[in-house]
């Protein structure tokens, strides 16, 4: 039969939302709206990063003006479009980009209940070549009628109401939690929707890869060292993992979550803190992490109990596999 080639129920991921908020009678559709507009900023970006290879040979209409100006870099581009989504959704008040310096603050005629802090497009290394990229986002509500500061979304992880990430690879993908399980859309192109095409995400227990940027092995701190050299030289009759590393951290962590491992980005001598920011890259990957049966650590503590004092904070991370991630927290225990 032709006709069955065609799934007809098709779960977009705004149907999926609206399923889940139905739940809560208190709903009014405000997270299905600030939804729909980070999707839309997500399938901007996407079309923008499939074209950014061919904008460079061919020049597509729009990417020089009159002017001669130059074309925006897609990072830049990314951002404008998530900021100019979210103010507009009506929904949000305070947002947090890693490409603004400073907080943004939403004017009183368009607040809403929720504070979006987001990465528009990580993996600036990857940008050039085409290698996979991708959007990181997490989602608190303000708790109070007053002005917005800052203060609305310096707090832990654990607060978060959802986490997610788009994947720009071989093909798009959102991956969600609204704190209640992951699940997975891939965007038809043809229709310009995300389907649900990976229900219930759950991290294997324990997995064969890690994850690491190793041309700073000289310097790392003792328990990083030894993990590493534990992947590679097991004493305990298990298999060596593999490793695999892309840069981006959304790429590396989709992988991650997909067939287990774990992914380290750890402090060095260099840099104290570690590479990754709190708010819209350790957040949402530990919150997610967390929600598919894995754990995030910070070589100190559970991440998502880390309280930021600053918008842009960096901290070392460890997130994948729940007993890989154990292994790493013992050898921390073990250094006290
Ligand atoms: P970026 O915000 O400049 O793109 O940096 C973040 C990226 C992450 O995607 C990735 O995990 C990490 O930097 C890789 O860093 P390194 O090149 O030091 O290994
Ligand atoms: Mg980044």
């Amino acid at each position: 039969h032709e006709a069955d080639a065609y799934r007809t129920d098709l779960m977009t991921i705004t149907r999926f939302v609206l399923n889940e908020q139905s739940k809560y009678p208190e709903s009014r559709g405000d997270f299905t709206i600030l939804l729909s507009n980070i999707v839309l900023g997500c399938k901007f970006v996407c079309s923008a990063v499939n074209k950014a290879g061919l904008a460079k040979l061919i020049g597509l209409a729009g990417e020089t003006n009159i002017q001669g100006e130059e074309q925006k870099k897609l990072d830049v581009l990314s951002n404008d479009v998530f900021v100019k989504a979210l103010v507009s959704s009506g929904r949000t008040s305070v947002l947090v980009s890693e490409e603004d310096e400073e907080a943004t603050f939403v004017e009183s005629s368009k607040r809403g209940k929720y504070c979006v802090v987001f990465d528009p497009l990580d993996g600036s290394s990857n940008i050039d070549c085409g290698v996979s990229i991708g959007t990181i986002f997490g989602i608190y509500t303000m708790s109070h009628n007053d002005e917005p500061t800052t203060e609305d979304v310096l707090k832990p992880g654990n607060e978060m109401v959802a986490a997610g990430y788009c994947m720009y690879g071989s093909s798009c993908m959102l991956v969600l939690s609204t704190g209640t399980g992951v699940n997975g859309f891939t965007l038809d192109p043809s229709l310009g929707e995300f389907i649900l095409t990976h229900p219930d995400i759950k991290i294997p227990k324990k997995g064969n890869i890690y994850s690491v940027n190793e041309g700073n092995a000289q310097n790392w701190d003792g328990p990083t060292t030894k993990y590493v050299e534990k992947c590679k030289f097991p004493k305990d009759g298990s298999p060596a993992k593999s490793l695999r590393y892309v840069g981006s951290m959304v790429a590396d962590v989709h992988r991650t979550l997909l067939y287990g491992g774990i992914f380290l980005y750890p402090a060095d001598k260099k840099s104290p803190n570690g590479k990754l920011r709190v708010l819209y890259e350790v957040f949402p990957m530990s919150f997610l992490m967390e929600q598919a049966g894995g754990q995030a650590f910070t070589g100190k503590k559970r991440a998502l109990e880390l309280v930021p004092e600053k918008i842009h904070e960096r901290s070392p991370i460890f997130l994948g596999s729940y007993e890989d991630v154990e292994e790493i927290k013992a050898l921390y225990a073990a250094e006290d």
